[in-house]
């Protein structure tokens, strides 16, 4: 090549690479935030984190809740985090302003990011407790992102929202302005059998926190001392025990609710237990317990517990229940009010919680009930496949106040339910319903770590359920529990699509099961009987693909998820592993017939011996209300592998 020759090119190459470098602008992405944010606006540039970050916060910050940016903020890889109480005129790396929108500091950096609130009128229409906005603004050669709570609650959810925000990528910069549609949102640990044990509850409490539920009522059916033996007092280490709950609620922004459930023996004209009550409330309530309920559900309300009774009200039936039960619930509010004041209405369920039609019973008791008491209802059924707006305007008019519902969706704790986790993703609850309903707390299954699937989706719904996205909180549930490990999400989602089912407590079920699985499997029926013997083989070697993906899930779960969880999936676990392996030879098999093999009715055997171990794995003993086999893809998965030897002859 010629000395000349050698340049041009080279002119051409350096003139190429100077276009490439002038085209590449860097790209930032929109972050995906659950619960879905009321409004997010994106702006210019990074959401940027400099290795070094300079916190600006008032004196009177809640150091927990700075404890949260900073140790979210290390993890994330930044190296040094200094504190400062104002902002300088010079902005060279980032700079996090962390308070409440009534801080002088607060407002002027909202104001420098153009996030003043005046801007969105929906949100100033709205109740502005527990709400936040959130901004990151390019200023200078640095970066300035503020952290600004209406109140504490509305703080502690900015830096939830900033912690989602810290776990990915070339975010971009934006303006979040947020607030919940229903202001009780959480669980209500209500089932039957073994209750949660302490340290579930422990970790509970933070997650709720996590996906910004801000309510648990502590009310399992299996307590003694809050049920069958309500009269007597806990023993000091429970009670101690309940104390560090409340302790840990508090951090995590939740209000734990203490439940009693006198229903089965209480005298209601006996003052005797009036002052028992009195006296286990206030125990509590020395504890550091704020809030209280009363649970009425699965009692005996057409008979007296003592003549008294029957003396003072008359004949029993359920006219004399609601009167007895709204004058024993008036007496406990009024004894809260001494106590303290400013502590939230007592919370109630009714005998009559199931559905939303007016009756003798519900009027009796809403006629004297003071109107701030709250009641829960459970929906048009005890597991309702769906609840509707108009479905909760009607429990409004039963109930004489807008409800608070009782979804009894994850619970697996009825007939129904045995040898099966419920982890399908919380569904048909019409948008809209938060006009409509004062919250909604979810009853969840006696495993506490698989609840949250459901309970993701529950603490989205019931924050903003117009933009509540069922498949993207599935989804956000699986990454979550999988730490961030994408394998171990595709893995988990895997399990979850076995366990889709829902029953009811009749013989329909709300949710299908399996139908990522049936998807394929229907596909493997069509193609065998239209395909062609390319296409034959081609929808074969899919099918063994997400079979191996299905032997293989439980060892990836094991290997990356909380051991707590593995504990409570692991019969599942174990069963998923032998019928992904079943299914495998199944696809095996398959081929060899369409390769008109004769090895074909060996690898039918192998897989129905397969099956046929998977179907005798029982859940551990004692560990759910109704033990049982364990149920993996029932109805799809075991009639694939049965139909299989059929589908070809030869
Ligand atoms: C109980 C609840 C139980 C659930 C499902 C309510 C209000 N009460 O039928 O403790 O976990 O159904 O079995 C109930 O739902 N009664």
């Amino acid at each position: 090549m010629t000395p000349f020759r050698s340049f041009l090119i080279l002119l051409i190459l350096s003139y190429n690479f100077c276009v490439a470098q002038t085209n590449q602008s860097k790209t930032f992405y929109k972050p995906l935030i659950f619960p879905e944010p009321a409004s997010l606006q994106l702006t210019q540039g990074e959401f940027l984190i400099t290795p070094s970050v300079t916190i600006v916060k008032s004196t009177d910050l809640n150091s927990e809740i700075e404890q949260l940016v900073t140790t979210a903020l290390k993890k994330s890889g930044v190296i040094a985090i200094n504190t400062v109480k104002k902002l300088p005129k010079h902005i060279d790396h980032t700079f996090i302003v962390l308070g409440l929108m009534d801080v002088q500091i607060v407002q002027s950096a909202l104001l420098k990011s153009n996030a003043e609130l005046d801007s969105d009128t929906s949100f100033c229409e709205h109740s502005k407790k527990e709400s936040y906005t959130l901004s990151g603004v390019s200023i200078g050669d640095g970066e300035l992102i503020t952290l600004a709570g209406y109140d504490e609650n509305g703080l502690f959810y900015a830096a939830q929202t900033f912690l989602q925000l810290l776990r990915q990528e070339s975010v971009s910069n934006l303006i979040i302005h947020d607030y919940p549609t229903m202001a009780i949102r959480g669980t209500i640990e209500g089932f039957y059998g073994k209750p949660w044990s302490m340290e579930s509850r422990k970790s509970h409490l933070q997650f709720l926190g996590s996906v910004k539920a801000n309510t648990y009522v502590y009310s399992p059916k299996d307590d003694p001392y809050a049920r069958d033996q309500w009269r007597e007092d806990y023993p000091e280490e429970t009670i101690a025990e309940l104390g560090e709950l409340v302790q840990i609620a508090q951090k995590n922004h939740v209000n734990f609710v203490y439940a009693i459930s006198p229903g089965p023996t209480i005298c209601f004209s006996d003052p005797a237990d009036l002052e028992t009550l009195k006296r286990k409330f206030e125990k509590l309530y020395a504890i550091g317990v704020k809030d209280f309920y009363v649970a009425l559900d699965d009692i005996e309300y057409t008979k007296w517990n003592c003549d008294a009774d029957k003396a003072y009200y008359g004949e029993s039936g359920t006219k004399s229940a609601g009167i007895a039960q709204s004058e024993l619930l008036n007496k406990l509010q009024v004894i809260l009010d001494e106590l303290d004041p400013k502590m939230n209405p007592l919370i109630m369920v009714p005998t009559e919680y199931y559905d939303a039609k007016e009756s003798v019973y519900k009027n009796a008791l809403i006629e004297n009930l003071d109107p701030r008491i709250v009641i829960q209802w459970t929906g048009t059924d005890v597991v309702p496949p769906r609840i509707s707006i108009n479905d909760a305007k009607q429990a409004t008019k039963a109930f004489g106040r807008k409800t608070l519902l009782w979804d009894n969706y994850p619970v697996n704790d009825y007939g129904q339910t045995a040898g099966r986790l419920l982890l399908a993703p919380y569904k048909f609850r019409e948008a809209g319903l938060s006009q409509e309903l004062s919250g909604i707390l979810s009853n969840p299954m006696n495993q506490e770590m698989p609840s949250r699937v459901a309970v993701t989706g529950v603490a989205s719904f019931g924050w903003n359920d117009k933009a509540y996205d069922s498949d993207l909180n599935w989804f956000i549930a699986a990454y979550n529990l999988a730490n961030g490990d994408k394998t171990a999400t595709e893995a988990l989602l895997k399990l979850f699509d076995t366990q889709h089912l829902a029953p009811t407590f009749g013989s329909q079920a709300w949710q299908e099961q399996a139908p990522n699985l049936k998807a394929l499997l229907d596909k493997v029926r069509k193609e065998m009987a239209f395909g062609d013997a390319d296409s034959r083989k081609i929808v074969i070697a899919e099918l063994k693909k997400y079979a191996n993906e299905l032997r293989n899930a439980p060892g990836i779960i094991r290997a990356v998820v909380d051991p707590v969880f593995i504990e409570e999936t692991e019969p599942w676990l174990q069963a998923m592993e032998l019928w992904g392996a079943s299914l495998v030879i199944t696809a095996d098999g398959l081929l060899a017939a369409i390769n008109g093999e004769s090895t074909a009715n060996a690898y039918f055997k192998r897989a129905e011996e397969l099956a046929n171990s998977a179907s005798e794995i029982e859940s551990i003993p004692g560990a759910t209300r109704i033990g049982g086999k364990i149920k993996i893809a029932d109805g799809v998965l075991d009639v694939f592998i049965k139909d299989a030897a059929e589908i070809i002859t030869m």
